[in-house]
């Protein structure tokens, strides 16, 4: 399906006409799955579908410019541009509404993703990269609105960095930095804070970005009048057209349903971008949604009659059709025998999409029904088990739940019996899940053998006559060889480069290694997290550098919906090893606290978070990372960067590994568990446990995700019989997991002689200043008596009230 990229100027006009009447074809042919998609929905064969009807005809001509080695990054309405790039069939069309789990079928996410989700494969089935300059590329999408915005930033930020900077190997990734990142994105969602941040980034950058907007004048139901100034999106951005004086963009404006402006419109906005790396807006307006929003509702609801007709007059397939009669391209009646052959060809895609969705669970069905017969006529409660055995028989099109609700209801019918026919159902159920709950639960984390867990620990070693630094200094010079070693690392956030961050870590860092690989950045978190994520899906080595933990609200939307998902939403074939570096803990005030692990650590299940206690520690984590394909967030410690340190001699080569605890004081009495900054308080409490004849042990957890992988507290507890952890953030939160960790996990109650105890900080935000902290989050006095208290309420003769 993909079509002749010639343009019309090169060409016959026999060769035109084919050209035309194949892109007519594809559009028809996205219409078609369009309208059937709906109808199995609506039918109840698939969940929901939501469609790229009325967007047929700009996807065609956008297909066009899109040359090998570049990038999308859009949303859900693009069904017919993946058709056109040659990534999307009508089976797997329809593959993707019935959440086929199979990825040769359903490549796209292999039924993670709703439909109109849209992905290629970057990685290889062992999580290589695969060649991108040869193959056109679709970062996986996701379905909040804007939320494409930040990664498409860094994804066009990565052909400015090929085609700048020197030394890195380029082969899979770049040919000169040629490559355009080409976002789409509907016209309510230019309403969202992320497409205002990425478009004036974009802006300052320079880089080879180019987004359509795609404006049906609705967001649902909702008209441009509530959604846009002027309710016109390019009018308002006029402020950013590039003039003689200053740099800024280039923008065009197209009629969706004229293909000849609109083929010649990508072509112009693409030689601009590629060449000139200036970004590009095209809003594309006058579009229409012939089926509504999505299958949950109904457009003539919200429409008038008058909108209605105008969208019938104008729908751009309609459009193009007429426009080929009138300039003696095609007949009416050619091109009505195209569409009754689309129809039925759109038909036959969506039968065999079916049986290849339904047909493996036939056969699983099948399987369960036998088996059930033979457990009936065994068990002593056969009646009951016929009963489930012929509910089941009798769905026509089964689903796992279905399978499995049946068999592993029948089981409870024989659990006192003793049979051959029981054990091989309970043997049954087992297998099923344990092959089945991988198709929905894999690949959260890389599979690769470079994943970040199969990292060994190299101790940094030391002279015997190691100076004593500043931590920022270990930091500062472990980066430095970072960037020696690998041309393909760089460093962004706000204030990291000119002066090498507020605390110095990267301190001369730009000038050995240049602006474009240590590199200030405006103040705008979640874009920051986007170069980070669409530089790293591209092959680079970002560390991108939130300046506080507070801030990383800003961009924990799109760590969670996006750096989060990336590999699981496509089920291992795109990853984007980026390192977020930021820091925290212990500090003072309602916005100044670093304290907020609970929320982050809830929200980023698929990046690795990272609490080294002291810098040599979170620069061994730097070092093990870089070294394995997966992406994570490292707290530094913010009340760290002035402590002393020991300088190590294999700087840049010691390796903190992920997912392994420390023990730092041995003791006998009770385990205490904590992280970051707390550390040292919880040190200096069990100095004065020491005291008073309570000898502590204390873990440094060190990494939150993964946790303990060796599972080395629950020994510890085995030995102490007693568990405390404290942590600064609210009751609830990181103290929560941790103990949730320990003793679900790892089974430390079995062990326990005290209650386990969590030490939290108060459920308000931290108040400001040594006693707003004293009074917000534990002290060493309180952590003190808490322990003191578990040890008077095992044994108050020796350890008496104290208050
Ligand atoms: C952050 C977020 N808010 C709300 C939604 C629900 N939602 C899905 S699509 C949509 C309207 C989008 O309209 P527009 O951007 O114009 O795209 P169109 O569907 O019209 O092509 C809304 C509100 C969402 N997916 N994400
Ligand atoms: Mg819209």
């Amino acid at each position: 399906m993909e079509p002749n990229t010639k343009t019309k100027t090169e060409i016959t006009f026999e060769d035109f006409k084919t050209e035309v009447l194949s892109d007519y074809k594809l559009a028809v042919t996205s219409r078609e799955c369009s309208l059937l998609g709906r109808r199995e929905v609506l039918t109840g064969k698939a969940k929901f579908g939501i469609f790229g009807d009325g967007k047929e005809v700009p996807q065609i001509a956008w297909a066009k410019a899109f040359k090998d080695g570049d990038f999308r990054s859009g949303y859900y309405r693009d069904q017919t541009f993946m058709m056109a790039i040659g990534e999307l069939t009508i089976e797997q069309f329809f593959a993707g509404l019935y959440a086929n789990t199979d990825l040769k079928e359903e490549p796209m996410s292999a039924g993670r993703q709703m439909g109109g989700h849209f992905a290629t494969h970057s990685l290889d089935k062992n999580g290589n990269w695969k060649n991108l300059t040869k193959q056109k590329n679709s970062s996986a999408d996701i379905s909040p609105t804007a939320g494409q915005m930040p990664r498409l930033l860094g994804l066009a930020q990565a052909s400015k960095i090929y085609r700048n900077v020197k030394g890195i190997d380029t082969t899979k990734f770049s040919k000169e930095g040629n490559e355009v990142a080409w976002g789409t994105i509907g016209n309510a969602s230019t309403s969202e804070g992320l497409f205002f941040e990425t478009v004036n980034a974009a802006g300052v950058l320079q880089v080879p970005m180019i987004i359509s907007v795609w404006d049906d004048e609705y967001g649902i139901s909702v008209h441009a009048k509530h959604q846009t100034t002027k309710e016109n999106i390019s009018e308002i951005l006029k402020g950013f057209q590039r003039d003689e004086n200053n740099d800024g963009y280039e923008i065009f404006r197209v009629n969706g349903w004229n293909y000849a402006e609109l083929i010649d419109t990508y072509q112009r906005a693409a030689q601009v971008a590629r060449k000139e790396h200036v970004p590009v807006m095209i809003h594309v307006q006058e579009l229409t949604q012939p089926q509504g929003h999505s299958t949950s509702g109904s457009h003539e609801r919200y429409k008038d009659t008058g909108r209605l007709a105008w969208e019938a007059e104008y729908d751009c397939n309609a459009q193009m059709r007429q426009w080929m009669i009138e300039n003696n391209i095609s007949t009416d009646e050619e091109l009505y025998t195209l569409e009754k052959e689309i129809k039925k060809a759109v038909r036959d895609g969506k039968k065999a999409a079916w049986s290849t969705f339904i047909n493996p669970l036939k056969v699983e069905k099948n399987e369960a029904v036998a088996l059930l017969e033979r457990v009936s006529n065994t068990s002593s409660n056969g009646v009951f088990i016929t009963k489930l055995k012929n509910d089941l028989a009798v769905i026509d099109e089964p689903l796992r739940k279905d399978i499995l609700s049946a068999t592993r209801k029948a089981l409870r019918y024989v659990v006192s019996e003793q049979s051959n026919e029981k054990v091989e159902l309970q043997h049954w159920i087992n297998n099923y899940i344990e092959t089945i709950q991988t198709k929905y639960s894999s690949y959260l984390h890389s599979q690769s053998n470079k994943k970040a867990t199969n990292q060994t620990e190299v101790s940094p070693t030391y002279a015997t006559d190691a100076e004593e630094v500043d931590g920022r200094v270990i930091l500062r010079n472990n980066f430095e060889t970072i960037f020696s070693k690998y041309p393909e690392a760089l460093v962004f956030g706000e204030d990291a480069g000119h002066i090498g961050d507020v605390n110095q870590g990267l301190e001369g860092l730009q000038e050995k290694f240049g602006e474009l690989r240590i590199s200030d950045t405006g103040i705008r978190e979640a874009t920051i997290l986007g170069q980070g994520i669409g530089m790293a899906m591209r092959g680079l080595r970002p560390i991108a550098e939130i300046q506080y933990l507070d801030y990383i609200l800003y961009a924990l939307q799109i760590m969670s919906d996006d750096l989060a998902t990336l590999q699981y939403r496509t089920k291992g074939r795109q990853k984007a090893p980026l390192i977020i570096r930021t820091r925290g803990h212990r500090l003072e005030g309602i916005w100044h606290s670093g304290s907020q692990m609970g929320g982050v650590l809830n929200l980023i299940r698929g990046i690795h978070v990272l609490v080294p206690r002291n810098m040599t520690k979170a620069a061994g984590f730097y070092n093990t990372l870089l070294e394995s394909d997966e992406p994570a967030l490292i707290v530094e410690c913010l009340n760290g960067y002035r402590l002393k340190e020991k300088m190590p001699n294999n700087i840049g080569k010691f390796k903190t590994p992920l997912g392994v605890i420390e023990t730092i004081k041995e003791g006998e009495d009770i385990t205490l568990v904590s992280y970051g900054s707390t550390l040292r308080l919880v040190e200096q409490a069990a100095k004065e446990l020491q005291e008073v004849g309570i000898d502590a042990e204390i873990i440094d957890v060190q990494s939150l995700l993964p946790f303990d992988l060796n599972h080395d507290i629950v020994k510890s507890v085995s030995k102490t019989n007693r568990l405390m952890v404290i942590d600064e953030d609210v009751s609830g939160g990181a103290s929560a997991y941790i103990l949730d960790e320990i003793l679900n996990k790892q089974n430390a109650y079995q062990h326990l002689d005290s209650q386990p105890k969590t030490l939290s900080a108060q459920p308000h935000r931290p108040a400001y200043g040594t006693d707003g902290d004293y009074f917000s989050k534990p002290s060493v006095e309180d952590i003190f008596e808490a322990v003191y208290n578990v040890m008077h309420e095992a044994n108050p003769v020796d350890f008496p009230k104290l208050r």
